[in-house]
């Protein structure tokens, strides 16, 4: 049964909606910063959530962090731990103005019937210490049967820096396609990074700071990148992904990143489609 520790979202009630400027400025560079997506009240309340299920006497519960920091660098400060689907724990996250006014968005920036959308969430720790999110496309963690139309949604839990691990982008990178990826840390990690081969310059990046409240959209194919976290505290991030149903292909894509790491853990196992707190097969 879903838990209902928090009650539902406080208000107020708060409705965005992308300019026209807002939408060019996406499909030109694959990202957009918007200052102001859902309110204060709403921030903190979806962080008291964040904290309790990254609260260590939670450990072990489904849907409990796992760290994704890899094995290269076992002596590493701070670790990146990772929350998968907090609205099947939490489907009161569904009814906040974060994915009502993101789902707007997305339908927008994507061009796109908003009906046919469908959301899944995760969120990240980055502790003090916490390494690098290394540059890289969300669609290289994805299936390679599958086309997607999707985008990413960064929501932080509080005024975030540069320092401190805010989101930072190749603009036009979406433009490219998927591009090579390789397995950064041990295959069984899934850890990626753009291959060199990909030849990306780096000193077009564009950083988005972000006062809370604020958040950055990304398109799959955008390149992107979050530096370690040297500050004090920890950065905590909620990314939802939105997407219409994936299509299968024809011919998988040819994707030998994926290959490793299914080697590595053993097979592929099934393709689900987790959509609104829920969980299909594809
Ligand atoms: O939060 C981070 O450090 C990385 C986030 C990211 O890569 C994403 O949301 O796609």
């Amino acid at each position: 049964m879903a838990e209902t520790l928090f009650g539902p979202p406080p208000g107020p009630v708060l409705d965005v909606s992308p300019t026209a400027d807002d939408v060019a400025f996406f499909r030109a560079n694959g990202f957009l910063a918007v200052e102001r997506l859902t309110t204060d009240e709403e921030v903190d309340w979806l962080r008291r959530i964040f904290e309790h299920i990254f609260d260590p006497a939670n450990a072990g519960n489904p849907g409990g962090p796992v760290d994704r920091s890899g094995l290269r660098i076992p002596e590493i400060a701070g670790k990146l731990t990772q929350s998968f689907f907090p609205e099947m724990q939490f489907p009161e996250i569904l009814e906040t103005n974060f994915r009502r006014n993101a789902r707007r968005f997305a339908a927008a920036l994507l061009d796109q019937d908003e009906a046919q959308l469908t959301s899944w969430g995760h969120m990240i720790r980055k502790a003090p210490g916490g390494p690098a999110a290394s540059w890289h496309q969300d669609h290289a963690y994805w299936q390679p049967e599958f086309d997607y139309c999707a985008l990413g949604v960064w929501l932080p839990m509080h005024d975030v820096s540069v320092e401190m691990g805010a989101m930072q982008f190749i603009p036009g990178s979406h433009r490219r396609g998927l591009l090579p990826h390789r397995q950064e840390d041990d295959p069984s990690q899934n850890v990626l990074m753009v291959d060199e081969r990909a030849g990306v310059d780096l000193s077009t990046a564009v950083a988005c700071p972000l006062k809370k409240g604020g958040c950055t959209f990304h398109h799959a194919e955008t390149l992107h990148y979050t530096a370690p976290n040297t500050t004090d505290r920890p950065r905590l991030a909620f990314p939802m992904e939105f997407q219409l149903k994936p299509v299968r292909r024809a011919q998988p894509e040819r994707m030998p990143w994926v290959d490793e790491h299914r080697a590595a853990i053993g097979g592929a196992g099934p393709t689900l489609y987790i959509h609104d707190g829920r969980i299909t097969r594809l």
